[in-house]
């Protein structure tokens, strides 16, 4: 009796609704999609904040990101370690940036995270051709994606340095939407 919510503190739900684009029901909703990944490891208490990180291999097969040829960059950007391991907070961050209700403009900043390879704040031409090996799942020639990358620079790269800063990622993708088509996700 009395018991129907235990998981959260209303703040701690006060506070993941603040922070995501959910609502109650589907942080709850969340959340038991992330124990269901482990349920011997994640408590159905998370009132004292436990101190769980979910593998990767579990986050990566999920269905949601088991055939998206980007789901470990995903999970990399999005995972606080940087190793594509979970926490719960990091698990939630990322169904919110993916989910529908995103904004655009948050969903380029962290495609172009993603798309950053080497995590030296450019997409440079080795970076851009391996998103667009995995854009176009290597159907593409060496030769084709070269020239594409390179086709991709030259449009986009508004101050001329041979790579793109987040700002001209940001003026590519109107032309280009296809470079966030990867990033949304039905919860
Ligand atoms: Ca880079
Ligand atoms: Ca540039």
């Amino acid at each position: 009796m009395g018991n129907k919510q235990t998981i959260f503190t209303p703040e701690q739900l006060d506070a993941y609704q603040d922070c995501t684009f959910f609502t109650r029901k589907e942080i709850l909703r969340l959340f038991y999609k992330y124990r269901d990944l482990a349920p011997q490891l994640v408590p159905l208490d998370y009132t004292d904040k436990p101190n769980v990180t979910l593998p990767y291999e579990l986050i990566g097969s999920m269905p949601e990101l088991k055939d998206n040829p980007f789901r470990q960059r995903i999970a990399e950007v999005f995972s606080e370690s940087g190793d594509g391991n979970m926490t719960l907070d990091d698990f939630l961050d990322m169904f919110s940036v993916l989910s529908e209700m995103a904004p655009r403009d948050l969903k380029a900043y962290y495609a172009f995270k993603i798309y950053d390879f080497n995590n030296d704040d450019y997409i440079c031409k080795s970076d851009l051709e391996k998103t667009v090996n995995k854009l176009t799942r290597n159907e593409l020639t060496p030769e084709e994606v070269s020239l594409a990358c390179e086709k991709v620079i030259y449009e986009a790269d508004l101050d001329n340095d041979g790579k793109l800063s987040l700002e001209d990622f940001q003026h590519m993708i109107i032309r280009a939407p296809d470079f966030l088509s990867t990033f949304h996700i039905r919860i």
